[in-house]
């Protein structure tokens, strides 16, 4: 099964992906810790991230597909994948499908997690007390919310219209919002 989280920042893709894993036993793949990995280590392209992360904003298309692509060509992933945090625009939706069309492997769901502004703006909040992540502050996260509305909204839609999206409610507590992801995709609990 191949499926496509998608949310604002802070709605829980990172959480929800982690209990998808276990149950499906399926590889992870979550670009936002890729890039922090690379930030982490120095690497070429965590110097080209980090800055822009920092600002809340989203790395370079180019950098991003071509993580992907590298990514979705390895051999762990071709019974399926969970992806977390990407696609975040409609181009790179765009390079994705056609990435996965060259790999015979369409996008089976894509599912939205919806969560109030306010509510996301807390959860950082509480994370950034927690975890001291440097995109975590309430400016940056602030500037990370606009930058979701204006580009990576419209990746909802775009999946709406090639009939996989289905959206679960984000608020409450996680086992609960991962009870309705369940129940959005079928899953009988082990
Ligand atoms: P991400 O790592 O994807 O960060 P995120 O959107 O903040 O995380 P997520 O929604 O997964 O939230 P989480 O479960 O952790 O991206 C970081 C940055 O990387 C981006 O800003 C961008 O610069 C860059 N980037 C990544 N992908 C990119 C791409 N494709 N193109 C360009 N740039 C890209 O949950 C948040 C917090 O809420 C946690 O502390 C969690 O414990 C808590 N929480 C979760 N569920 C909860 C619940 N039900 N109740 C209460 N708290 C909850």
């Amino acid at each position: 099964m191949r499926i496509v989280l998608l949310g604002a920042p802070g709605s829980g893709k990172g959480t929800q992906a982690a209990l998808l894993v276990r149950e499906l036993d399926l590889p992870h793949i979550s670009t936002g810790e890729v890039l922090r990995a690379a930030v982490k280590s120095d690497t070429l392209l965590g110097r080209k991230a980090k800055a822009v992360m920092d600002r809340g904003e989203l790395v370079p298309d180019e950098v991003m597909l071509g993580l992907m692509d590298e990514r979705l060509s390895q051999p762990d992933v071709q019974d399926g994948f969970i992806l977390d945090g990407y696609p975040r625009n409609l181009a790179q939706a765009g390079a994705l499908d056609e990435l996965l069309e060259r790999l015979g492997q369409p996008v089976d769901e894509a599912l939205q997690i919806d969560v109030d502004q306010e509510s996301v703006i807390r959860r950082i909040a509480n994370r950034a007390r927690r975890e001291g992540r440097s995109d975590d502050s309430e400016e940056v996260a602030r500037n990370r919310m606009k930058i979701y509305d204006e580009q990576t909204a419209p990746v909802v839609d775009y999946y709406a219209g090639k009939g996989v999206l289905s959206r679960v409610l984000g608020e409450g507590a996680v086992d609960e919002v991962f009870r309705r992801i369940r129940g959005v995709l079928q899953i009988r609990s082990r």
